[in-house]
């Protein structure tokens, strides 16, 4: 099997992210739709689903927020993308989807665990609000 670090050693080796939220997704003491899991990151459910489909993709590692990643960070970042476009195929999401990725208080970030949002399942907008 994979070795995987808890969320709490990856706080401990990064150093300076915060645990949110979602690194108790990632260590399973709070409750998540989980539809894929690999050695670098999960992706589960919104639960508060913005469209038909709506899931998150989540490094393991907890970088806060997109501008918070690195040059070092890029290989996970493509990972993290690819994950987003194969369960969005695994979804059914044929019709095309949107993805997305909020920064800071400007981008209306909620969560400091940096997540790429997956819409699907109905028509979307644009410009977005
Ligand atoms: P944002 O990009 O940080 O604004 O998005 C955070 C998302 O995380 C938002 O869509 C929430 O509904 C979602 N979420 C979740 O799925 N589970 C949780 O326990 C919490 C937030 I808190």
């Amino acid at each position: 099997g994979v070795e995987v670090s808890s969320a709490e050693e990856a706080v401990r080796t990064r150093g300076s992210a915060a645990a949110t939220i979602f690194s108790r997704v990632i260590d399973r003491s709070v409750p998540a739709d989980i539809i894929h899991e690999d050695e670098k990151c999960l992706a589960f459910r919104d639960v508060s689903p913005q469209a038909p489909v709506h899931f998150l993709v989540i490094p393991r590692v907890p970088i806060p927020r997109l501008s918070e990643a690195t040059d070092e960070d890029a290989e996970l970042l493509g990972h993290l993308l690819v994950v987003a476009k194969n369960v969005a195929k695994q979804e059914s999401l044929d019709e095309g989807y949107r993805v997305v990725i909020n920064d800071g208080k400007h981008g209306a970030q909620s969560v400091y665990h940096l997540h790429i949002h997956v819409l699907g399942g109905r028509q979307m907008a644009w410009p977005p609000g």
